[in-house]
């Protein structure tokens, strides 16, 4: 198998991908519908509540302003709005544009496995990590990638041949939100699928 065998944000809301547009779901909350309302009860929830504001859901400003005031980039530098951006887009598997509830919650445990990763890289805390690095943290997560395809990789994150942890992320992300992409299509697992030139494209654009 060509990608790590852990359950992607795809497989998060099993429900959510058995409702058409029409459909109308029971107890609608925005971002959050499909499931049983036990978000109350979650320590989480009111401060998703004060991050997302009166629409109900976190927005790219609304993420960076959230992840810089948590100081979850630590001693590194504050996540950029493109990667605020990437973030929302790769869980937003309710296509409403922002992040929901459940999707908020899977990001921040995505984003303290990958700083745990990255630190372990970066021994010297610099902020940045070798492309040969970012070449083992691919391989440690589970991917078997080929090495040209992790050379281009390398190239397209790295800056001056260093790897932020900005981009670092941004990369991690990606990787995750079009594994995802693929794997959800390759039903048998065989390491190929058919994609017409819309659905490539919905798939993908939006990441
Ligand atoms: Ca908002
Ligand atoms: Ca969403």
């Amino acid at each position: 198998m060509a990608y790590p065998g852990y359950g992607g944000f795809g497989n998060m809301n099993p429900h959510m991908q058995m409702m058409g547009p029409g459909m109308v779901a029971p107890n609608l909350q925005a971002g959050y519908f499909g499931q049983p309302q036990y978000a109350e009860g979650d320590p989480l929830w009111s401060y998703f509540r004060a991050v997302a504001g009166q629409d109900g859901e976190i927005d790219s400003e609304e993420l960076q302003r959230c992840l810089t005031q948590a100081g979850i980039h630590g001693t590194y530098t504050p996540f950029s709005l493109e990667t605020c951006r990437i973030m929302i887009s790769m869980l937003d598997m309710d296509h409403t544009g922002k992040m929901g509830f459940n999707e908020f919650k899977e990001l921040l445990s995505a984003l303290n496995a990958w700083k745990q990763n990255f630190c372990t890289f970066d021994r010297d805390r610099s902020g940045t990590v070798e492309p040969h690095e970012l070449n083992q943290a691919i391989l440690a997560m589970g991917y078997r990638l080929n090495p040209a395809t992790l050379n281009s990789i390398v190239k397209r994150y790295s800056k001056n041949a260093r790897i932020y942890f900005d981009d670092y992320v941004a990369c991690c992300v990606k990787l995750r939100a079009l594994t995802d992409v693929f794997r959800r299509r390759d039903t048998m697992q065989q390491g190929f699928v058919n994609f017409m030139y819309d659905d490539f494209l919905q798939s993908t654009m939006a990441i």
